[in-house]
């Protein structure tokens, strides 16, 4: 395996401590590679944010990639909404992410095109929305504010409007829990993360990532007020639902 800067080695070595995993320059830095190689499916799930772009975003409206990270979902919209009327904003709270995808974006002239917002999401007014995601960011969020959020977010969706919810998720079997965790490891192992790596991550995101079932996601979508929701993608214990206002 190559070992330049952008490859993730953040755990190879053993920490010192325990701390708790934070979004910083050293994570930003290696975010892409990081990210490829820890969700499996990642490439997939942002590929198809720009087939369900194409479909579901309407004229005028807005697009929100909320807790964008390099903000590779709303690029992927800007992508499957070229030449159309509609803004997308990404939003991060992390300055190093934003400071590291407005690099990125500036390369390009969709991504010169994309609105980088830094804020906790949790105070950003979602406005006039045809399309959100929430691409693997709800899990990082306290359990208490996660109905809050979602409420806010369908408020300020237009009818019809959908909304991409990414999560790493725990199963209500412990059986079938061990034997995803276990796979997720594998996939983990064969992308050239060593037991060290994989240990030392797992305790870093314990106290940071909350995953919960399905079964919660779902009945809270709905008692939100979401019309429709669909499991539309599944690796392991990494799952995309779409929710339809
Ligand atoms: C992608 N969606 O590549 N407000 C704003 N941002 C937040 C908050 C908050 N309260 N909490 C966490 N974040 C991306 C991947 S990563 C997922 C998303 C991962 C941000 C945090 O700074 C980080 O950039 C992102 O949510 C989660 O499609 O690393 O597993």
């Amino acid at each position: 395996m190559p070992q330049d800067l952008s490859t993730d080695r953040l755990y190879a070595k053993p920490q010192q401590g325990s701390g708790d995993f934070v979004f910083d320059r050293q994570v930003a830095q290696v975010f892409p590679d990081m990210i490829k190689r820890s969700v499996p499916g990642y490439g997939t799930i942002i590929n198809m944010i720009g087939t369900l772009a194409v479909s579901c975003v309407s004229e005028g409206s807005r697009c929100y990639d909320l807790g964008c990270s390099l903000a590779a979902a709303a690029l992927a919209m800007r992508s499957g909404t070229a030449g159309r009327d509609c803004q997308v904003i990404a939003v991060d709270n992390s300055v190093a992410m934003l400071e590291r995808a407005q690099e990125l974006l500036s390369a390009s002239e969709e991504g010169r095109d994309i609105e980088l917002v830094c804020a906790d999401l949790r105070d950003i007014e979602v406005r006039d929305a045809s399309m959100v995601v929430l691409n693997f960011t709800l899990q990082f969020l306290p359990l208490d504010v996660r109905e809050g959020l979602l409420r806010s977010i369908w408020q300020g969706m237009r009818s019809g409007g959908v909304l991409v919810l990414s999560e790493k998720i725990a199963l209500e079997d412990p059986q079938s829990q061990a034997l995803f965790v276990e796979m997720h490891h594998g996939f983990k192992r064969a992308q050239g993360y060593s037991e060290l790596e994989i240990s030392q991550k797992r305790s870093a995101l314990e106290n940071v990532l909350i995953p919960e079932t399905l079964a919660t996601h779902r009945k809270r979508l709905q008692q939100v007020g979401f019309e429709r929701v669909e499991v539309w993608f599944q690796c392991f214990n990494f799952i995309s639902l779409l929710a339809v206002k």
